[in-house]
């Protein structure tokens, strides 16, 4: 780490703030242009713990930036993890109030509940499914505390990759029998189309990134316990929304899922 103790629980609680008073912040490596991997996550981790510390209940585990093209753009070659909360869920068909939010942004993804524990390294698709108990749709409410939603890597790993809130919906299944490469999404927003794509845009298939979360924590230590919800990554690219709109999307043979932005 190239961060002291104190340097990184200033920064954590720099975004934390951020998140919780609704404030964009500057990117912290423009501070801090010498941090590693490690701090960035670290700060994470900070932040989580202290959410903990306050009874908040960590609901479950996120991918981001799970698709090659998102890959791309940003220069990078993994994607990154972070976590979401219980404060963090809506209810399908509910409503999201945009005064608590800086510029939200939507993303279809398909989530995946394990019923077995799953440790990296060497996780591969097939652990993933025999250790899956469900999936099902999930919208992700992305909100960078970043003026702009301009960061970098780093910066946005620290600010728990850009997590804010989630919807699940539709039907529970299990992934055995599904075709989830080629499950097709089409997201509307108030009632016109503007994303449409499928599984295999989440790493050639959704179960690859559960299994590149499990070698990510497995490198660090750590494990995905039973029971766990993990969001798998956007399959659409992020569509920005404001108070006023309505968004569904419809899963292929998973049913759909619908929110309003108040
Ligand atoms: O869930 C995601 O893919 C978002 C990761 C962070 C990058 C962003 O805020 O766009
Ligand atoms: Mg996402």
């Amino acid at each position: 780490m190239k961060l002291d103790q104190t340097t990184r629980e200033q920064l954590a609680t720099y975004l934390e703030n951020a998140e919780l008073q609704r404030e964009e912040v500057t990117k912290i490596t423009d501070q801090y242009p010498d941090m590693d991997w490690e701090d960035a996550y670290d700060i994470q981790d900070i932040i989580r713990a202290r959410k903990t510390a306050r009874g908040v209940r960590i609901a479950g585990l996120k991918m981001g930036l799970t698709s090659h093209a998102k890959m791309k753009q940003m220069g990078v070659t993994e994607p990154i993890h972070g976590f979401i909360t219980d404060y963090g869920s809506v209810a399908d068909g509910g409503e999201i109030p945009c005064s608590r939010l800086i510029h939200p942004k939507v993303e279809a993804e398909i989530a995946f509940v394990t019923k077995r524990a799953l440790k990296g390294p060497g996780c591969h698709i097939g652990d993933v499914l025999a250790a899956t108990d469900f999936v099902l749709p999930a919208l992700e409410v992305i909100d960078s505390r970043y003026k702009d939603f301009r960061f970098d890597l780093k910066s946005v790993i620290a600010d728990n990759t850009s997590s804010a809130r989630y919807v699940l919906g539709g039907y529970s299944r299990s992934p055995i029998g599904l075709d989830l490469r080629n499950l097709g999404v089409v997201m509307y927003k108030n009632g016109e189309v503007v994303a449409t794509a499928a599984g295999s845009a989440v790493l050639g298939h959704p179960a690859s990134s559960v299994a590149m979360l499990a070698n990510m924590l497995g490198a660090r230590g750590r494990e995905i316990p039973p029971g766990t919800l993990i969001l798998t990554g956007g399959m659409t690219e992020a569509i920005p929304v404001a108070a006023g709109d309505n968004i569904s999307v419809g899963y292929q043979n998973l049913g759909s899922l619908s929110v309003r932005f108040t």
